[in-house]
């Protein structure tokens, strides 16, 4: 039986600060339905998809924050789309800012989950890597303030058996780092979602704005090709508040090329069939796991966090 999967990447334009939830969803369902009439069975929306890209602004009101927080998921304004999804038998990726009661404690996360065609929350992924500052940086006009509103995601990088493939989930800036895909690859992952909302000019490298679609597709491709698995990478793009969100949402095969490629920095569909029996080829070959890693010699990787320079 072919395993192909008709895949949707479900860019977005900008949200601004004054949209409401009802109106987000009601977007986000419109290009679900378009995404269903190409086929797809499972849609990928972008990250912090419900709101504007609020970390760029320096809060200090609990109320304002929150505001840009789901205390429920789906909660009476996000259950619409659960709905529909149902109704129309798609899975799909949602990137939402999380507030959570864990233990008498109040947490916030930067968080992924995976809905299943039965509009069942299968999986759950808190943002491991957040990038930016903590601190007040008020002469800039904007700032990355995801270290100040998120804690680190507490769940790892899991990979889930569900619509017959092997899924994992990330989060934007964690697409830049290897071990977030080698980490899934070792749980045989055929499919990463991730959705990203990725500002120029940005905070941390202003020297490699005219990179930042380059850097955005290298992540991608190397994650794929490395670990011989589908990416798909969905960008909440545009002029969002002034500030410059990155487009170039695109589904990438486990060869490492560009499968399909958004044309515009708005709502926009792109699809592509999935094969996932064309993970096999490298997991059996050049990235055979079992066969070729040399686990003695990496041992750096998860006892060092930061560089050092070598004794002597
Ligand atoms: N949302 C997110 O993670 N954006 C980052 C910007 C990094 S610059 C502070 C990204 O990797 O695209």
């Amino acid at each position: 039986m072919s395993r192909t999967l008709i895949v949707a990447a479900a860019q977005t334009g900008p949200v601004a600060r004054g949209d409401s939830r009802p109106a987000v969803v009601r977007r986000l369902i419109a290009l679900l339905r378009e995404a269903h009439g190409r086929g797809a069975r499972l849609v990928v929306f972008p990250e912090l998809a419900l709101t504007t890209f609020f970390p760029r602004w320096w809060m200090e009101d609990a109320a304002e924050i929150d505001s840009f927080f789901e205390r429920e998921m789906p909660g009476p304004e996000t259950r619409p789309l659960f709905e529909e999804a149902q109704r129309l038998g798609v899975g799909f990726y949602l990137g939402y800012a999380e507030l959570a009661e864990q233990a008498g404690r109040t947490r916030r996360f930067n968080t992924a989950i995976l809905v299943d065609r039965a509009g069942r929350i299968v999986g759950r992924y808190r943002k491991v890597h957040l990038p930016g500052h903590r601190d007040h940086l008020p002469d800039r006009p904007y700032q990355h303030l995801e270290k100040k509103y998120f804690e680190p995601g507490d769940l790892g990088f899991p990979v889930w058996r569900s619509m017959n493939a092997n899924i994992g989930m990330c989060i934007c800036n964690d697409r830049r780092w290897p071990e977030t895909y080698r980490v899934m690859g070792l749980q045989d992952v055929e499919l990463v979602l991730l959705g990203y909302n990725t500002p120029i000019p940005s905070v941390m490298t202003p020297q490699y704005d005219h990179l930042a679609a380059f850097h955005n597709h290298l992540s991608l491709q190397a994650g794929a090709y490395q670990n011989a698995c589908f990416v798909v990478g969905t960008a909440k793009a545009g002029q969002e508040e002034g500030s410059n969100l990155l487009a170039g949402s695109c589904i990438i095969a486990p060869s490492g090329e560009i499968v399909a490629l958004a044309a515009s920095k708005g709502d926009e569909v792109i699809t592509a069939a999935c094969d996932l029996d064309l993970c096999a080829i490298n997991k059996r070959t050049t990235f055979n796991f079992a066969a070729h890693r040399r686990v003695e010699h990496y041992r750096l990787i998860t006892e060092r966090t930061g560089a050092a320079p070598p004794a002597g």
